[in-house]
């Protein structure tokens, strides 16, 4: 397998730009880095390689999905793994982290609850929130759930898993999405979807979550599809929790990762080669 290590983006902030919003902590920091992502994302794409990037605030997700978007002519779907819905804006946020609030940023059904965002005129909201699927939610703020009830967003909570099986919520899921199943499928693969058992370094985790099992099988499934454009997988932070638990989370994410590149837990049949390393 033929892969390329792009390195960390490189970005300048204008710090001007930090109070013009309110309720959006990191705002100048957050700007200067998506526009980066943003154009690297589409740059690696039209390479013809599938992009996969690492973070961090899950903040980066609207960028990546608009990098995807711009390299796929609108053909994308996106499926949102996490605990959380990340669909606040800036007025409804609890917390005013703006990682809380990427999947507001991307449907163009959500742009007119936003301000002008002075920085961002980079970022076209062109996807339809009826291309988006949420698995494994189980932390949703009020408002959260009137949006994903007001638009009808295709969600399975952590108590749809627990009733279907996680093959037929990913099945169902991608019937919803992309019911002519040719689109470019986006991932954006936050590690707080999986137990806190599984991923304790993460900054908001929650219990009752994703057991490794069930994560690995959700992007050996898109990787079947053939389909899979790029993934993020975010919100890795290797400065929570004792060393124990920061192993344990990344090679959690390493294990998803190879997972949605290839990986086969059956093992290889003789005339294969390796798509990947393993560690
Ligand atoms: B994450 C919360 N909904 O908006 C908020 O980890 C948590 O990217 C957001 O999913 C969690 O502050 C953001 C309470
Ligand atoms: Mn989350
Ligand atoms: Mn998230
Ligand atoms: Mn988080």
């Amino acid at each position: 397998m033929d892969i390329k290590d792009y390195g960390n983006i490189s970005y300048t902030v204008n710090r001007e730009l930090e109070a013009s919003v309110p309720n959006m902590k990191g705002y100048a920091e957050i700007v200067g880095c998506t526009h980066e992502v943003s154009k690297n994302v589409e740059k690696i794409m039209k390479e013809g390689r599938m992009c996969l990037t690492l973070g961090g605030d899950h903040s980066i997700a609207m960028a990546t999905v608009d990098g995807h978007i711009k390299a796929k002519d609108n053909e994308v779907c996106l499926l949102w793994i996490d605990a959380h819905a990340d669909c606040n804006t800036n007025k409804t946020t609890p917390s005013g982290n703006v990682h809380g609030m990427p999947m507001a940023l991307i449907p163009y059904e959500l742009s007119d609850y936003w301000p002008h965002l002075p920085g961002m005129d980079w970022h076209k909201p062109v996807m339809s929130i009826r291309n988006v699927a949420y698995i494994g939610l189980r932390s949703v703020d009020s408002y959260e759930r009137l949006i994903i009830e007001k638009l009808g967003i295709t969600a399975f909570f952590m108590a749809d898993v627990e009733s279907y099986g996680i093959n037929t919520v990913v099945n169902m899921a991608l019937d919803r999405i992309d019911p002519e199943r040719t689109r470019s499928i986006h991932v954006s693969y936050d590690i707080d979807s999986l137990d806190t058992l599984e991923a304790p370094s993460t900054g908001t985790s929650v219990r009752g979550g994703l057991t490794l099992r069930e994560g690995i099988q959700i992007m050996e499934m898109v990787h079947s599809t053939g389909r899979l454009g790029a993934m993020d997988l975010v919100e890795v932070n290797p400065h929570i929790g004792s060393e124990g638990d920061v192993k344990k989370t990344v090679e959690a994410a390493i294990h998803v990762i190879l997972a949605a590149f290839g990986y086969n837990r059956r093992g290889y049949r003789t005339q294969d080669t390796l798509p990947l390393q393993t560690f």
